[in-house]
């Protein structure tokens, strides 16, 4: 490698401003302890710091990125921070530059690529969200300014293919990546590391942490997913349950405590009780090290969560479990592939209340089975639940999203998807089971909430159709 930096990690917008982006994070931690020298730019908070519209980071605001006519008002709004974002990038010297991208940051990540490339002699790599579809890999390899793609999980993947480079082999195919011209059906997935210990964890050395809204961080315990629920892609993408040990955990918390003085965390599993001696054991630890933490996470609802385990998790700093427990019917329930039943759901949601957890719920309005008296129990199951929900942390209505089973499967649940589907179809129906008809009792289960003055996070009624291009 030449003098500089060996990579420039470059997180594109838009993305979370609250707490620095946890996939970058562990690249640098671990191609840092394999003696590669890393850059970090976050380009995403540094164009939202001389953003005169901050609402463009709004959740409801994020299509406006993706879509040709809109994303070319926002590059000529920020293409003087665009350009001297790539200017640093090229000054740190790197002769490799990994983009980290999500369906939502394609277009900027094409013209961050482009303009790195009229810039210096750098091979750029793209990785993360952005990567996971082949539609949205077709949107990167427009214009051959991305070289190479890295799909899925990156520690390892980028590392080889780093040292490949070194030794001047770039252009040698490898399970994981798909380069500049090899076609996608050349693609050939890699197997997610197995033991997530050998991966270290982010320190964050490489971040400017004041940064960040707020002083936290984001932790993982495990990747992956237990559960089958049928509209949801997210368990494809991160595989099969793998914890981390509980050792390890803790060993990172107090390092976040020490290093960093940070004592708040959020954690970015898909779901912190998939096992729960894993939880039980790690929040034991934290117990036993005296640690003042505070944290908050996904969790399923599952019937064998018993009030002495939630006393425990209370006690190593839980303040929030937020729990997908989508509808208060059990045939809706059933259908989804949820793991559990209402009343499980109703246990649960008293028992952690009880000890002291604020307990959050997402909901999804309009299942393809979801008839109205089953909608009207989701309605009374929140108005008899009221006392121990403290929040709606979502409030979707039922879309398909692209890779998930009910996608994959739709004769299966009678549903009429677009002829071309979209990457998440929201125009699909059953019956009189229509975007309008499930809008509909999203607002109508919206003025329960407001009645119950029972406060809400987000929804997606603002969503509507159309592709990114
Ligand atoms: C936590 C989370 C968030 C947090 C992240 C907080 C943080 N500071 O990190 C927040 C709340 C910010 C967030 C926001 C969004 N998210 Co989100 N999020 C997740 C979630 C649940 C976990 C992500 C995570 O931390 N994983 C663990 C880390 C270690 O993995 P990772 O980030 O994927 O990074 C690894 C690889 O992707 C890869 N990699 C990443 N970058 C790069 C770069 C290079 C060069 C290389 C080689 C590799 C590489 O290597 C990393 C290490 O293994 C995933 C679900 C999932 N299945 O992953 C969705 C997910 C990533 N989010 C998604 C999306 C779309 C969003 C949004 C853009 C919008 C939305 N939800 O509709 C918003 C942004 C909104 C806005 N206002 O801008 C999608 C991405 C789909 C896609 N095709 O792009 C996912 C997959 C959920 C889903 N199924 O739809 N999210
Ligand atoms: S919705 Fe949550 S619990 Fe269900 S499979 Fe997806 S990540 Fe797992």
């Amino acid at each position: 490698m030449k003098k500089g930096n060996d990579i420039a990690l470059v997180q594109a917008p838009p993305w979370g401003l609250f707490s620095p982006p946890l996939g970058i994070a562990y690249l640098a931690s671990y191609l840092e302890k394999k003696n590669i020298s890393v850059k970090v730019f976050d380009v995403n908070v540094a164009l939202f710091n001389t953003a005169q519209d901050k609402t463009l980071w709004n959740f409801e605001r994020k299509d406006e990125w993706n879509k040709a006519e809109t994303f070319d008002i926002i590059r000529d709004v920020f293409d003087r921070e665009i350009s001297s974002c790539v200017d640093r990038v090229i000054a740190a010297g790197p002769e490799i530059v990994g983009i980290s991208t999500n369906q939502n940051s394609l277009l900027f990540s094409l013209e961050f690529a482009r303009r790195l490339k009229q810039a210096g002699d750098v091979f750029v790599i793209a990785g993360g969200g952005g990567c996971l579809n082949a539609h949205e890999r077709d949107i990167l390899r427009r214009d051959g300014v991305i070289d190479a793609l890295v799909v899925g999980e990156g520690e390892e993947v980028l590392y080889e293919f780093i040292e490949k480079f070194k030794n001047g082999v770039i252009a040698s195919p490898m399970e994981g990546v798909l380069l500049k011209g090899q076609r996608d059906t050349e693609l050939v997935l890699r197997s997610a590391p197995p033991n997530l210990d050998k991966l270290f964890f982010p320190t964050y050395k490489e971040f400017d942490l004041s940064q960040y809204g707020s002083p936290f961080l984001c932790l993982l315990s495990s990747r992956g997913c237990i559960g089958r629920c049928v509209f949801c892609n997210d368990r494809f993408y991160q595989g099969r349950i793998r914890l981390r040990s509980p050792e390890k955990i803790v060993e990172e918390i107090e390092y976040h405590l020490i290093n960093n003085k940070i004592s708040n965390f959020s954690f970015n599993d898909l779901l912190v009780n998939a096992d729960l001696k894993h939880l039980d054991a790690w929040c034991g630890m934290i117990i036993k090290k005296k640690l003042k933490v505070k944290w908050n996470a996904q969790a399923l609802a599952r019937a064998d969560m018993s009030a002495e385990l939630l006393d425990r998790i209370k006690e190593a700093g839980c303040e929030v479990l937020q729990y997908g427990i989508e509808s208060g019917s059990d045939s809706v329930l059933e259908g989804m592939g949820k793991l559990f039943k209402a009343a499980d759901a109703e246990k649960v949601l008293c028992l952690t209340h009880d000890a002291g957890i604020q307990a959050w719920v997402n909901i999804i309005v309009g299942f393809p089975w979801e008839m109205e008296r089953d909608f009207q129990e989701t309605v009374s199951f929140i108005e008899r639940n009221r006392g121990n929900i403290d929040r709606v942390g979502s409030l979707n209505t039922c879309n398909v999203v692209f890779n998930s089973y009910m996608m994959n499967n739709k004769e299966e649940f009678g549903i009429v998807l677009s002829e071309k589907p979209e990457l998440v179809e929201i125009s699909w129906h059953k019956g009189d089971n229509c975007d309008t008809l499930r809008k509909e009792r999203a607002l109508r289960l919206k003025s329960v909430l407001a009645r119950l003055n029972l406060p809400l996070g987000q929804d997606n009624l603002f969503v509507v159709p159309g592709r990114t291009q």
